[in-house]
């Protein structure tokens, strides 16, 4: 664009804005200067632009015609109570459109639990499907051919016992292994950044990723062996820049690790898949996915593949659960839309759009409907399969991708510098930056900077209630138990005995392939449990330290007048209590979903708490006794599996049974209105849900910290 026309404009804009038009960039959480104005100038640094759908290096797609020639998969991730109900539900979808099953188990299954272990009491059946063996997996797939269905199974932690019991249910229904067709999510590096289901330390659960990627190699040629995931990264607050980063770099990782095994990188490369969230900031997230592919294809380069398809990048999304709001929660449905016509753009292979009720609890049938509609609307109604990378040539779209890339890149060659993603993740530093930026993000929204409609701006007087799916986990635990005890009893103990001990074997050995072994122990009713437990015996347990980053929610707030009123507020009743008010943070249960936890501990302690934060995976017996020996006066529990009127109730007898009656409860997280009175009935002071103002939390929560000083 020649100069002169520039000039123009802005002398134009000038006039408009009466203010400079740079008082209109957007500088992005990913440190990107968005403009209000792009030109053909703006083009100089993308040296894609001239390349097409199906070619090197796969900006525009990895297929030439995408989706006028197949539309992506409609693929809804779903799981919920006893393995009948949930196929009772995977029926029902495929019928009404949905094109691939997706597996959500319960957090008792992720974490190599059998229904019957008393770690697992809260869990089973609430955030997803219980799954103890070969027999619940067999009900699983009941009447649905998995010849023709592809089935997606999103386990990382109990991948090897899961995975396998999928190979004997196929086998049993008829399906051979060469003929299963479906992803395994076994990506455990993002685990340990930020999703949590990990059982193992990750040396040992990157040599399972290995066995899994090799044995698939040889014996599931249409399976794909992995779904490398930033999804969990963005909704635990990563920038996008984060998420491309980290999901890429740890890609090259798993890349490596299968190298180091023998393989070919041909024989596995075009069956790795990636996973991304889809959130609100529209173009930045279709420039997201185009850049990923032009990444992965420079990464994959290196290793010098010969076929095309090996360097191809493939993915599914999902819609942002985090962007979801409990309040005015129909807008929702808007957002999620919005969200898969933006995945659409960047060009996924498949795609979840979340159910409006996302905040509030699992989703209902209704909801999952609206859901699953939300999808066909756009392949049926709206034209956008028929012409291929439709941004294409835009010139902010085709900036924002090489820009980036750009930044992407830079991240993904300080990961190189620590020595690759296994070591910067024992390190820490990308879990580091995820919470940074999570605790700098909810300050935006506190602020007000960021505007949530519904909840920070144009909220709603009277929010009307909305239908909440409820499951009875204790029925469910005890129909899981009824048909593990009933597996046990007719199994032969001397060859699930002998089968474990060869699987021991191969696992302590560092020989052998750990997969193959688990579907011999599989094929003799081994359980989930039993299987993860041989392995926790050979491999330990892998336990995180907590971490809290400070000043950064602080540092956006000091200047506001609230803020100061309340850290005030906080220094006198850290006289009259003889030091600063002591809050536990505590995470009961198998829940692992730990951002709202690590952003309240972090911003309580700049208001001057002093902040203990309890490791994951506690039973409400061993937060009690940690609560009580730290001399807390609060515990913050934060709940966002569902298991809070299970695991809250406990928390609150066990106080009382270790002298510790007087430590206030209140509750955080995922918990729908209608059980407010149960909690409080059953001994909680307080109940912070979704979209809960920080400040107001801690207002709540030295309000009643003054409550209790005045009554003793
Ligand atoms: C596609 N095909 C075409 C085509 N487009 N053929 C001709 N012309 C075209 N235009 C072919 C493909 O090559 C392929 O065949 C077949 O059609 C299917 O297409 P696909 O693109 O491979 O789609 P799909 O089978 O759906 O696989 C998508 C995927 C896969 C590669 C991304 O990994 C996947 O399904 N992932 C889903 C992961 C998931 O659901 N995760 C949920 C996580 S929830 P062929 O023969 O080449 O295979 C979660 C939340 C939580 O994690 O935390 O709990
Ligand atoms: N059923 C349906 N959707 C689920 N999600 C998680 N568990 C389930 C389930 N059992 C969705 C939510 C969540 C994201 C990780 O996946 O949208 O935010």
């Amino acid at each position: 664009m020649a100069d002169a026309k520039l000039a123009d404009w802005r002398a134009l804009a000038e006039r408009e804005l009466k203010a400079s038009p740079d008082a209109l960039v957007w500088r992005t959480p990913e440190g990107i200067d968005v403009r209000p104005l792009y030109t053909a100038d703006d083009l100089d640094g993308a040296d894609h632009l001239t390349t097409l759908p199906g070619l090197k290096p796969f900006v525009r797609g990895p297929r030439a015609t995408m989706y006028a020639g197949r539309p992506w998969t409609i693929r809804q991730y779903a799981g919920f109570s006893t393995a009948e109900e949930s196929n009772a539900f995977y029926r029902k979808a495929l019928a009404a459109g949905q094109q691939g099953v997706s597996v959500a188990f319960d957090l008792a299954t992720h974490r190599g639990y059998d229904s019957d272990h008393p770690r697992a009491v809260g869990d089973v059946g609430k955030a997803g499907v219980a799954i103890d063996s070969v027999e619940d997996m067999k009900v699983l797939f009941e009447g649905i051919p998995l010849k023709d269905i592809s089935v997606s199974m999103t386990m990382n932690g109990a991948v090897i016992p899961i995975l396998a019991c999928f190979i004997v249910a196929g086998e049993e229904q008829g399906c051979s292994s060469s003929e299963l067709s479906g992803t395994i999510q076994n990506d455990i590096l993002k685990e340990f950044m930020v999703r949590n289901t990990y059982i193992y330390p990750p040396e040992p659960s990157m040599r399972i990723v290995a066995d899994i990627i090799e044995y698939t190699a040889k014996e599931m040629p249409k399976f794909n062996s992995i779904s490398i995931s930033g999804y969990h990264m963005q909704e635990a607050g990563a920038t996008l820049v984060q998420e491309l980063a980290f999901t890429l770099a740890d890609g090259r990782e798993y890349v490596r690790a299968a190298l180091k095994k023998g393989l070919d990188v041909d024989d596995f490369a075009g069956r790795l898949s990636f996973f991304f969230a889809i959130g609100m900031n529209f173009f930045m997230e279709a420039a997201k996915l185009r850049a990923a592919r032009l990444l992965w294809w420079r990464i994959m380069e290196e290793f010098e593949p010969k076929k095309p398809s090996s360097l191809m990048l493939r993915t599914h999304c999902q819609t942002s659960g985090v962007s979801l709001q409990e309040q005015d929660p129909y807008n929702n449905i808007v957002r999620t839309a919005y969200e898969a016509l933006a995945a659409v753009l960047g060009g996924t292979q498949s795609l979840h759009t979340n159910s409006f009720d996302e905040a509030i609890a699992l989703p209902t049938e209704f909801s999952a409907r609206i859901a699953r509609n939300t999808q066909l609307i756009l392949q049926h109604e709206t034209g956008v399969t028929k012409v291929v990378d439709p941004l294409a040539g835009s010139y902010y779209v085709e900036s924002l991708t090489a820009e980036l890339a750009e930044k992407a890149w830079a991240l993904i060659e300080d990961i190189e510098a620590i020595g690759g993603m296994t070591k910067a993740v024992i390190d820490g530093l990308p879990k580091r930056l995820i919470e940074t930026a999570a605790t700098r993000r909810q300050a935006a929204i506190d602020l007000g900077d960021e505007v949530i409609v519904g909840v920070n701006k144009y909220r709603l007087e009277t929010e009307a209630a909305i239908d909440a799916l409820e499951i009875d986990n204790a029925a469910v635990r005890e129909a899981q138990i009824r048909r593990l005890e009933q597996t046990k009893r007719q199994r032969d103990p001397k060859r699930v005995d002998a089968a474990l001990a060869a699987l021991g074997k191969t696992a302590a050995s560092g020989k052998g392939n750990i997969l193959q072994a688990a579907v011999k122990a599989v094929r003799a009713r081994a359980t989930v449990g039993e299987i993860s437990d041989t392995l926790r015996s050979a491999f330990g347990d892998h336990v995180a330290v907590p971490e809290v980053t400070s000043e950064v929610y602080g540092a956006a707030f000091q200047n506001e007048p609230e803020y100061q009123t309340l850290t005030s507020r906080i220094r006198d009743v850290s006289m009259s209590l003889g030091g600063q008010p002591k809050l536990m943070v505590a995470k009961l249960g198998q829940d692992g979903h730990d951002r709202g936890a690590k952003v309240i501990a972090s911003a309580f302690g700049d208001l001057g708490f002093d902040v203990v934060a309890g490791p994951l995976f506690q039973t409400p017996e061993e937060a009690a006794s940690m609560a009580v020996a730290s001399h807390v006066h609060v515990i913050g529990a934060s709940s966002l599996a569902a298991g809070h009127k299970t695991l809250l109730p406990q928390l609150v007898q066990a106080l009382k049974a270790q002298g510790g009656e007087n430590i206030i409860v209140v509750c955080g997280g995922v918990v729908p209105r209608q059980d407010y009175q149960f909690l409080m009935d059953h001994g909680v002071a307080a109940i912070l849900g979704p979209g809960t103002h920080i400040l107001d939390a801690a207002r709540a929560v030295i309000d009643l910290l003054e409550g209790r000083r005045r009554n003793q």
